[in-house]
């Protein structure tokens, strides 16, 4: 965090609650101590009187919504430590989102990029790691009817299921629909094969959605706090825009805690890695920018994330940027 200067981009603001960022994920943890002080609240929608009263086609949905379950609460559901064993990614929502915007000043956890702007949860991937592109649509389209600005996406696959030509047609939809709203749609670069990232700009190594053409979308690589790029972290110098912190994270975890005070499987604490890691920064960055600059359009908070962003070796000739996220440098465009 101080690498990126966010102490510094915060003497301008910490972030507006009118700004709203949709963390389209595993769900988050809404009842942690350090996320449910900045949840998006449908002011619109009364809880619990089981009717849709802002007519949005979500009935009582005041944090968000549950597109697997299909209901209003899009919590991240915990699974026990065997589970994990079986894959999947439980709580890896409630660590993106205290990336994005934990609070901050209230003396426990962490503190997000942005910590005084909105989250709104939306699920779509169930604790078992699974999600549909039809569900992701949805959540897409529920984050952008509803008012959020940034769209944190730290999912995706290797190139498109052929086996799915209608809903990745549906999805590129979605996504320039969130243009035409004005919305930004931060993606996670993608990890690679067995730990080793690729060449996104190739058109047989795409990673979907990142790696689509539409514009209003960030693709972010992972970088270390020695400006390295992660070994797992896809790159491109067409396709990946930009990079920022994503080895050894630590965040909001499931239960009320934090990566520094859960063991992993392995017996260690568990910090984290990954460009799912590294989005939620960039998304928080846009968040932070766009607090400070309200009438910018997506087209000018993109260009100053890019702009700013500081040139560092790991990305020459392997970014659009080729640069890492520079928060304090962003705030003073
Ligand atoms: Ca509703
Ligand atoms: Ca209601
Ligand atoms: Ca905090």
């Amino acid at each position: 965090m101080l690498d990126i200067g966010v102490q510094d981009a915060w003497t301008i603001t910490k972030g507006n609650p009118e700004m709203i960022v949709a963390v389209i994920d595993t769900g988050v943890d809404y009842t942690h101590e350090d996320l449910a002080p900045n949840l998006w609240r449908n002011s619109r929608e009364i809880p619990n009187n089981g009717i849709d009263d802002d007519n949005n086609g979500y009935v009582d949905d005041v944090i968000g919504w549950d597109f697997v379950s299909n209901d209003n609460k899009p919590f991240d559901l915990a699974v026990e430590p065997l589970q994990l064993l079986q894959g999947g990614n439980p709580g890896h929502g409630t660590h993106c989102a205290g990336n994005v915007g934990a609070r901050s000043d209230n003396g426990v956890g962490i503190s997000g990029v942005a910590p005084n702007v909105s989250l709104m949860s939306l699920r779509f991937i169930s604790e078992k790691g699974e999600g549909t592109t039809a569900e992701a649509i949805k959540a897409i389209r529920y984050a952008v009817d509803n008012g959020a600005k940034v769209l944190s996406n730290s999912w995706g696959s290797e190139g498109d299921d052929p086996a799915e030509e209608i809903e990745n047609k549906a999805l590129k939809e979605a996504i320039l629909y969130a243009q035409e709203h004005g919305a930004i749609f931060v993606a996670a670069a993608g990890n690679g094969h067995n730990g080793v990232g690729y060449n996104n700009d190739s058109d047989s190594k795409p990673a979907f959605p990142a790696s689509y053409d539409m514009d209003n979308i960030i693709s972010v690589a992972a970088l270390d706090n020695q400006d390295r790029l992660g070994s797992f972290s896809n790159w491109g110098v067409k396709t990946v825009d930009i990079g920022a912190p994503g080895v050894k994270v630590f965040s909001t975890t499931v239960g009320g805690k934090y990566s520094d005070t859960v063991i992993d499987m392995y017996g260690f604490k568990a910090t984290w890695d990954g460009t799912s890691m590294s989005a939620p920064h960039v998304a928080g960055a846009a968040a932070l920018y766009w607090s400070a600059h309200p009438e910018k359009t997506w087209q000018e908070v993109k260009e100053a994330i890019l702009t700013s962003a500081k040139p560092i070796d790991a990305l020459a000739n392997k970014a659009v940027s080729g640069g890492k996220l520079d928060v304090k440098a962003l705030m003073t465009r």
